[in-house]
Parts: structure tokens; C-alpha cells; sequence
């Protein structure tokens, strides 16, 4: 499939998606959901070889969410958002959260709507420092989607989830760091080089064990505690078997850096 919405790039295990629709801040459109789910679908599978997928916007804006040029309509004929919600938006969260390599988003600029959830969802999220974060959709009369009611008081507490997803106020990168929305703000000229760093590192880890990492806190927000102790055991009983643990104590024994290679 050639893409003409995203750019797609996978080289040295380090898969790059660039939503691209600079004109429009990359908001989203339903030819660029299916290109994103056909990259996904690729990322995703074994025989890529990808160890890591970084996901960042072209031009001034990460992603202003829905693409409302798309949403224009007459009083008898109302869009359906359920299920553009059900065939789209939930399909591409379920992608990114579910693949078992670490996520890193770097966020350019602007994140708007489901453009921020998006960037909630990745697992270690960088923000440039002129970047911001808008959960637009109460300024629409919409509820928060692409799983922002999810992480938004996982993440930042209940009052500051209400505030922003109500007020539907724009704030800073240095805020969304502070509220813990993010990893970490960079300065603009060095973000995209520490996250691209980043994912080439994080491609060179323990695949399996971070896939696990991230099953097991997905899993601690329901569990209980016995629960999650059992869980853990279980992804440590597998992972015992795993050639980069073998690799990694035998790297700490030899004084040596380990070379793990995803399996
Ligand atoms: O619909 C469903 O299926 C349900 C699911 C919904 C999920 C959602 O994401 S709902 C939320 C949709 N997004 C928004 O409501 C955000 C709308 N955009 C904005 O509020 C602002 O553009 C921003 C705060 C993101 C950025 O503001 P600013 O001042 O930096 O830029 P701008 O001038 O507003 O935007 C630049 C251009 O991008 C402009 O076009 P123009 O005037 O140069 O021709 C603007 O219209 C366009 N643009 C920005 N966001 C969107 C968009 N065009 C279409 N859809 C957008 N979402």
C-alpha cells in the first residue's frame, strides 16, 4: 500500500510514522486512518523486525484531531460517530497500545482531540517545548475520545482530567510535564534528536520484556494486588526463558555490555 497521509519508514528496527498533512496540523481523515492501521498491521508483525516505533507530526502541529472538514453536515443527515469512533479512532489506539515494542511519541506541536490522545497512548512521550496539548472536544459538545477519559485521570489525577477535559483549555508542554501527561519537554531544536536516540536505544533492549513491562502496568490500573503479584510472577517465568536474560546475566557477570536481541 503507498501512503499519501503519513510517511512510513522501518530501518534498523526503528519504525517512524510521520502523520503528514501539514496543511490541516496532520488532523485526521479516514484515508489517513487507513493508512495508519495498514503501517500498524506492518509494525506489528514479527517479520518487520521492528524493536521500536516512534510517531511524530510533519510540519508545525503533531495532530489536530478529526479533520472537521470531514464533519460538516446537513440537519437531516447526521454522521454516525459511533461508529467512526468503532471503525477508526478505537482501532488505532487498540493498535498502538496493544504492540508489544515500546511507543515513543514525539510531539512537534499543537496535540488537539484525539491528536492528544494519541499522544497519551504512546508509552514514553516527548513534547518540543513550543508544543501544546488542547482536549478540544467539550468546545464541540463531544466527550473525550481515543481513550483520553482513560488516561487523562490516570494520568494527571481526577481534578486536573475535569478541568482539561471540560474547560477544553490549551496548555504548555512544561505543563503537561509537570501534570505528568508526558515524559519529558525538549527544547525544539533537540527533541526530534533525542527521541529518534531514543528509539534506536530502546530497539537495541530486552523486546520482550518491555512488551511485558507494558502488559503489566496496563493490567495494574484493574487488578488487585494479588493479582498483579501473580501476574508478575507469570511474565517472570517466561521471561526467564528468554535468550536476553540468559544474555543479560551473563553480560553483568562478564563485565561487558549486553547485546540482547529481542528474543
Ligand atoms: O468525528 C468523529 O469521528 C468523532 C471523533 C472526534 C475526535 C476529535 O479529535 S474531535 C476534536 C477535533 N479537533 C478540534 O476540534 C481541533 C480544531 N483545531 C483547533 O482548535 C486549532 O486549529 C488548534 C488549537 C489545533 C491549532 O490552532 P492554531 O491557531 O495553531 O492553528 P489554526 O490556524 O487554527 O489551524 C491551522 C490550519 O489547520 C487552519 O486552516 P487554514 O485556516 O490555514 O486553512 C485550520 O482550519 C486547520 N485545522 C486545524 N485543526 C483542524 C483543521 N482543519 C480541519 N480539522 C481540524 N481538526
Amino acid at each position: 500500500m503507498s501512503y499519501s497521509t503519513i510517511l512510513f519508514d522501518i530501518a534498523d528496527g526503528v519504525a517512524i510514522i510521520t502523520l503528514n498533512r501539514p496543511d490541516r496540523l496532520n488532523a485526521f481523515t479516514a484515508e489517513m486512518h487507513g493508512e495508519l492501521r495498514d503501517a500498524l498491521a506492518k509494525v506489528a508483525d514479527t517479520k518487520s523486525g521492528c524493536r521500536a516505533l516512534l510517531i511524530t507530526g510533519a510540519g508545525r502541529g503533531f495532530c489536530a484531531g478529526q479533520d472537521l472538514t470531514q464533519r460538516q453536515m446537513s440537519d437531516d443527515k447526521a454522521i454516525d460517530l459511533g461508529e467512526t469512533i468503532d471503525k477508526q479512532f478505537n482501532p488505532l489506539i487498540r493498535a498502538v497500545r496493544s504492540l508489544a515494542l515500546p511507543v515513543i511519541g514525539a510531539v512537534n506541536g499543537v496535540a488537539a482531540g484525539a491528536g492528544m490522545s494519541l499522544a497519551l497512548a504512546c508509552d514514553i512521550t516527548f513534547a518540543a517545548r513550543s508544543a501544546t496539548f488542547l482536549q478540544a472536544f467539550a468546545k464541540l459538545g463531544l466527550v473525550p475520545d481515543s481513550g483520553s477519559t482513560y488516561f487523562l485521570p490516570r494520568l494527571a489525577g481526577d481534578a486536573r482530567a475535569r478541568g482539561l477535559a471540560m474547560l477544553a483549555e490549551r496548555i504548555s508542554a512544561e505543563q503537561a510535564e509537570n501534570w505528568g501527561l508526558i515524559w519529558k519537554v525538549l527544547d525544539d531544536d533537540k527533541m526530534m534528536g533525542e527521541a529518534i536516540a531514543l528509539a534506536r536505544h530502546l530497539a537495541t533492549q530486552p523486546t520482550k520484556g518491555l512488551a511485558m513491562i507494558k502488559h503489566a502496568l496496563d493490567q495494574s490500573s484493574t487488578n488487585t494486588l494479588d493479582q498483579q503479584l501473580d501476574l508478575e510472577r507469570d511474565l517472570q517465568r517466561t521471561l526467564g526463558h528468554t535468550a536476553d536474560y540468559r544474555e543479560g546475566v551473563a553480560a553483568f557477570l562478564a563485565k561487558r555490555p549486553a547485546k540482547f536481541t529481542g528474543r
